[in-house]
């Protein structure tokens, strides 16, 4: 992926302060010039996101969601930008009208640091007294409605995903884990009754997820700036509570397919938890039966994967691998079903 034009600045001072060192250790100084050089030429890259109507910009650089309070409703393409040392998502909770009262920003508050203490003691292998916590949960949490949203976006990559927002009262959540702590990243976010005039985007491809089949690929994977609708044909929940949805992996030579299966529950010490063992370049989050979120990504020739936030999603064939080929006439694997 490329890096983005506004990260310039801090790549050239990365590079710069590596060149000066490097320049007291003569033999180097070469082969540190040609690295600045081939980065310099990495930065002035800029990737050039096709035209999807309301696009609402979102930022970390840290534990934090940067983005306006208010939105339009109707279709809303997330543009998150990760400008953060680890891995986060951007995941969009509408919260629930119970008895005629509003559940609130401030009434969802509760809910992380019951998952806090839970962790606490299943990373210390009280797994029963842990999973025991959740009774302390508010009892509206199943009305939540999961709506979507950006899957897991590593450092300084940027991930896009179109979803349809009803207007309401809506949260922002991130629960990747660092040191085994749960991320403290959740913002408010009230989308407002009158719609922005955005229509859903047109695919280039198309996948679906189910419990019955796992993910498949409905089209062979295209290289270049793909438009991707992700069909969820039911829903959960799964061993974790929560449902499945689809996230990009970009796999290099030394990637292991085990490791990245063991990392997909929260559920599990060390699942989700900072470094992530591969790239992820987002993806779409869980969303109820029978919708309908879209990927923009740039797929550039390499190895990939989908894989599901859920328990062992090998075993659930949420674990799909497919490439990208360097050139036509090599064969794309993982295409038609
Ligand atoms: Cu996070």
């Amino acid at each position: 992926m490329k890096i983005k034009n506004q990260n310039s600045v801090l790549w050239m001072t990365v590079l710069f302060c590596g060149f000066m060192i490097s320049c007291n250790n003569g033999d180097k100084k070469s082969a540190v010039i040609h690295e600045v050089s081939m980065e310099v030429n990495a930065v002035e890259e800029k990737t050039t996101w096709p035209d999807l109507g309301n696009v609402v910009e979102v930022q970390s650089t840290g534990m934090n969601f940067i983005l306006p309070d208010e939105i339009p409703s109707g279709w809303t393409t997330f543009r998150y930008s990760n400008e953060s040392p680890m891995a986060h998502f951007l995941l969009v909770d509408k919260l629930p009208v119970v008895e005629g009262k509003q559940i609130t920003y401030e009434d969802f508050e509760e809910i992380p640091p019951v998952f806090i203490t839970a962790m606490d003691l299943i990373n210390a292998g009280k797994t029963e007294e842990g999973f025991a916590e959740f009774a302390n949960l508010p009892k509206w949490m199943p009305e939540i409605i999961f709506s979507g949203g950006v899957g897991i976006v590593s450092s300084w990559e940027t991930g896009q995903t179109s979803i349809f927002l009803e207007p309401g009262s809506y949260v922002i959540e991130c629960y990747v884990k660092t040191g085994g702590k749960f991320h403290p990243m959740s913002r408010a976010l009230t989308v407002r009754e009158n719609p922005s005039e955005g229509n859903p985007p047109t695919p280039t491809m198309e996948i679906q997820i189910s419990r019955e089949a796992g993910i498949e690929m409905i089209d062979e994977p295209k290289a270049g700036m793909q438009t991707i609708a992700v069909h969820f044909k039911d829903q959960g929940p799964h061993e974790h509570f929560m449902g499945h949805d689809v996230h990009l992996v970009k796999l290099e030579k030394d990637s292991d397919l085990e490791d990245v299966n063991s990392w997909m529950s929260w559920a599990d010490p060390e699942g989700l938890n900072t470094p992530a063992p591969v790239k992820f370049l987002g993806g779409a989050q869980e969303m109820p039966a029978g919708n309908t979120a879209y990927i923009t990504v740039d797929l550039e020739p390499g190895n990939y994967a989908w894989v599901a936030e859920v328990p062992n999603p090998k075993e659930k064939n949420m674990l799909k691998t497919f490439s990208i080929p360097q050139n036509k006439s090599e064969r794309i694997s993982g295409g038609k079903k």
